[in-house]
């Protein structure tokens, strides 16, 4: 079966028609991650990184029901400022495709257009993971199960603890995804720049990166990569106080009965108000230090994609 193609912005178009380096963005990030303005302030500054490093950005979500890679700035406004926009997960966009619907693309969802548009880099702040308490929730993200069968590179600064991050690492072994350190040993916890737990591999270089992910698939794994990339240690948050108040929030949100898909935006809204805003700077930081590896990987990566075809 021929799969479906996404529509593509021209510069998109003409980017992934001639082979050029592209990164794809995900837009929950910018629908439920963040509040506005900053939200959109992120989203315009993470795409000049990803030019000033040699790539194209092809910002990714559903605008009125239709697939789209590569947002124009008044989109990307409108996308920023909405209330109440939807979700969407792999599994949700069929549906919000037939209702006509917006909606903000998870990780999930992101790799799966990016797939159908041919674009093999993506960076992030931070992907879904094995919730706390999952033995007794089953909460586990579909990023997860998605990395396990799309054939992305996901750029992130590891997972927060609001999720369980041992179980986390054991999932996407499980799932056959690489877990990829940059310049370091450590899997980094969002905020901070070490978990207590070991990365699966340290390269110390996106050209490494990109030989890594092009060996990876010539093996036919059909797996995607997850490249953990630390936060600056300028914008690093102290790892006491940010657990003591990641650790409240996720009791307010177990007091408040949130969960499914509300809990991990009700967290990531609650850390912030619980940190004066603190919390999400360091967010803007680290997606942006993470647009800037996933340019350069991307730049690596297209010659050894263009030298096969
Ligand atoms: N973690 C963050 N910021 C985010 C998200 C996660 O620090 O914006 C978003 C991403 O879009 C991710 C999604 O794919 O939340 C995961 O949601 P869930 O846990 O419901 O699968
Ligand atoms: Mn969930």
């Amino acid at each position: 079966m021929t799969l479906m193609k996404p529509r593509l912005s021209r510069e998109m178009a003409e980017a992934t028609a001639a082979g050029s380096p592209v990164v794809a963005l995900e837009s929950t990030i910018i629908t439920h991650g963040m509040p506005y303005p900053a939200n959109l302030e992120t989203a315009l500054g993470v795409e000049t990184v990803i030019r000033e490093n040699g790539a194209i950005p092809a910002t990714i979500a559903v605008v009125k029901g239709e697939l789209r890679v590569g947002l124009e700035h008044d989109e990307l406004e409108e996308l920023a400022q909405s209330k109440g926009i939807v979700k969407a997960s792999g599994r949700d966009l069929a549906v919000a495709m037939i209702r006509g619907q917006s909606a903000g693309t998870t990780v999930s969802a992101t790799m799966l257009m990016a797939d159908l548009a041919g674009i093999d880099v993506f960076a992030t702040g931070g992907v879904g993971g094995v919730h706390r308490g999952a033995e007794q929730t089953f909460d586990i993200s579909a990023d997860l199960t998605e990395l396990g069968r799309t054939k992305t590179a996901v750029v992130c600064a590891g997972v927060k603890s609001i999720l369980d991050i041992a179980k986390t690492l054991e999932y996407l072994e499980t799932q056959r995804v690489p877990v990829i350190a940059y310049g370091t040993e450590d899997f980094p916890a969002f905020f901070t720049r070490r978990s207590g737990f070991k990365a699966d591999h340290r390269l110390d270089t996106p050209e490494e990166i990109a030989k890594a992910m092009w060996l990876h698939h010539q093996l036919g794994t059909g797996t995607g990569l997850l490249i953990a990339n630390p936060i600056p240690e300028a914008s690093a948050l102290a790892p006491d106080f940010i657990d003591g108040t990641i650790a409240d929030a996720v009791r307010d949100a177990d007091e408040r009965g949130i969960d499914r898909k509300e809990l991990t935006p009700f967290l990531l809204a609650r850390i912030n108000e619980l940190t004066k805003g603190e919390s999400l700077k360091a967010n803007i930081e680290l997606v942006k230090n993470n647009a800037r590896l996933a340019a350069r990987i991307a730049v690596a990566y297209a010659p050894l994609k263009k030298a096969r075809n």
